[in-house]
């Protein structure tokens, strides 16, 4: 009879704490003797720790990423690496702190790509290890070498850090070009009617939000008033490749639709799938069926979305017999926001719901809300349900998933966190750099200190506190969660030991 990988690795914690002398097994050694499970990554865009239902969330239900959270490991120390997406999905595929490259910052959708071709990521890790690997979903990552040609094989992009196979956007769904790109293809393109991008000046005769302000289904609130597409105005001057333009309201099924043919094309072979869905970041366009589901206007409407579409995805990985060989690894990039630039009903029918959960702050902040997001590891019959605090980040994944595949790598930021990923161990890792708009924090422990910064303390357009102080600032996550007693004055010791810590980190 097979014996199930988790009495395997509930013998190896035990086998850990009763035999210090013994040689220790780890659960690499465990895994390596099983079949490699697919990994998928269902990476979100700007979903608050208070998003979902599974993490306290009481004016929305969102059952199908509830079945993860309570099926798997629910983590509440959980961080992307930055509070906004660029850096934050670097640090995920790179395992390198994005403050450590100038370049990782929100990029345009015209930008260069960030990731030098030569750098560890984590697909080529896992190709290593026999993994058919692919993106589907928002890259952000920058693609070409400057000057992209959007009528050509774009490259190089997500194929050539890793990916054999990338269906993406190439920035956001706020930034033009509006159209999906597969294999450095443009897809649907009709060579007749060539795009043109630009991201200073408009082309001749093209309506903008400013020009024909009659044309837009979404009024635009601060940034978003260049290309109209959908009636929706973007960030960024784009024209031509009318047939090549996505569908907004489609968006979701679409990148669902290739996210379940790819399991079902790959599930002979262990595949590596990292899902980035673009809710609920802006513009948000539900889809029909989900209009005035949630109550909250269109941001609670395609978090109700995306929940379906990961339900949906879950029934494929069943159907195809594969879900029992599947490490799930779901999260967000960055915290929530409401009015990210447009008119959108977010602020105004929020009610009240709590998108952040109750820590301070949001997306581009430096206080915990910005980078503290929902974080859930799920393998059906092998990890034990859970719920854990052990610090954990999104930039460990490179690491952890490449020892579990039994593959060496030369990463120095990304830590081998392995154990508290499979929920063997309820620790992760001491300390942690958080990013925010290239200013940086430490958490270590239950302690969070901020350095002084020069800048403002509130972001006026979206509302959201920076965490930007001239003082130090030093908060105990435990006693304090929402981070409104500044204790550098009352503990000099402990901020002097922060101090220290952050000071060698950054070296
Ligand atoms: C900002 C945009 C915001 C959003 C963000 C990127 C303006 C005024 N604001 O510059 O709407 O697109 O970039 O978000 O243009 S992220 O989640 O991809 O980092
Ligand atoms: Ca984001």
């Amino acid at each position: 009879m097979k014996i199930k990988l988790f009495t395997f690795l509930f013998a190896i914690a035990l086998t850990n704490i009763s035999c210090k002398n013994n040689i220790k097994i780890s659960s690499i050694d465990v895994v390596s003797k099983n079949k490699k499970p697919n990994i998928v990554v269902i990476y979100l865009d700007d979903l608050g720790y208070g998003d979902l239902s599974s993490y306290g969330a009481t004016e929305l239900e969102t059952p199908n990423i509830d079945k993860l959270a309570n099926g798997g490991i629910k983590f509440t120390n959980g961080y992307a690496s930055s509070a906004t997406c660029t850096p934050s999905r670097y640090a995920l595929l790179t395992g390198v702190y994005p403050w450590k490259n100038k370049d990782a910052k929100i990029l345009p959708g015209d930008a260069p790509l960030l990731l030098d071709t030569n750098i560890q990521t984590l697909p080529k890790a896992l190709s290593k290890a026999g993994y058919q690997t692919a993106i589907i979903g928002k890259w952000h990552l920058g693609l070409g070498t400057g000057q992209v040609n959007w009528n050509e094989t774009i490259k190089p992009g997500p194929n050539e850090v890793g990916f054999d196979e990338a269906y993406i956007m190439a920035a956001t769904q706020d930034r033009v070009p509006t159209v999906y790109i597969e294999n450095g293809n443009v897809v649907n393109l009709d060579k007749n009617d060539p795009i043109q991008v630009n991201y200073k000046s408009n082309f001749e005769g093209e309506p903008t939000a400013i020009s024909n302000p009659e044309m837009q289904t979404m009024l635009w609130h601060h940034g978003h008033n260049n290309s109209m597409v959908n009636g929706v105005p973007r960030i960024g001057y784009m024209a031509g490749g009318t047939a090549a333009k996505w569908s907004d309201i489609d968006m979701a099924d679409h990148f669902l639709d290739k996210a379940k043919t790819y399991v079902k094309h790959h599930k002979e072979k262990p595949f590596f799938l990292y899902y980035a869905m673009q809710q609920p970041h802006v513009p948000r366009t539900p889809h029909p069926r989900f209009e005035g589901k949630s109550g909250m206007g269109p941001r609670g409407d395609v978090i109700l979305e995306a929940d379906w579409c990961i339900g949906e995805f879950m029934k494929t990985l069943e159907e195809e017999g594969v879900l029992e060989n599947t490490l799930i690894i779901f999260s967000s990039d960055n915290g929530p926001v409401l009015n990210d630039g447009y008119y959108d009903d977010a602020v105004e029918k929020l009610g009240n719901h709590k998108p952040s959960g109750g820590l301070r702050g949001g997306k581009y902040s430096l206080f915990d809300a910005g980078t503290r997001v929902p974080f859930i590891t799920y393998w059906k019959g092998q990890i034990q349900p859970k719920t854990s605090d052990a610090l954990v980040c999104q930039i460990d994944l490179l690491e952890s998933l490449s020892s579990l595949v039994g593959v060496n790598t030369t990463a120095t930021d990304s830590q081998n966190i392995l154990n508290a990923f499979l929920g063997i161990s309820n620790e992760g890792r001491e300390h942690l750099i958080l990013e925010a708009n290239s200013k940086t924090a430490l958490r270590s422990g239950d302690w969070i200190m901020i350095p002084p910064n020069k800048g403002v303390p509130l972001n006026i357009k979206v509302n959201i506190e920076t965490g930007i102080s001239s003082e130090y600032q030093l908060f105990n996550l435990k006693k304090d969660r929402g981070q409104q007693h500044n204790l550098a004055k009352e503990n000099p010791e402990k901020l002097k030991e922060m101090i220290q810590i952050f000071e060698s980190l950054k070296k």
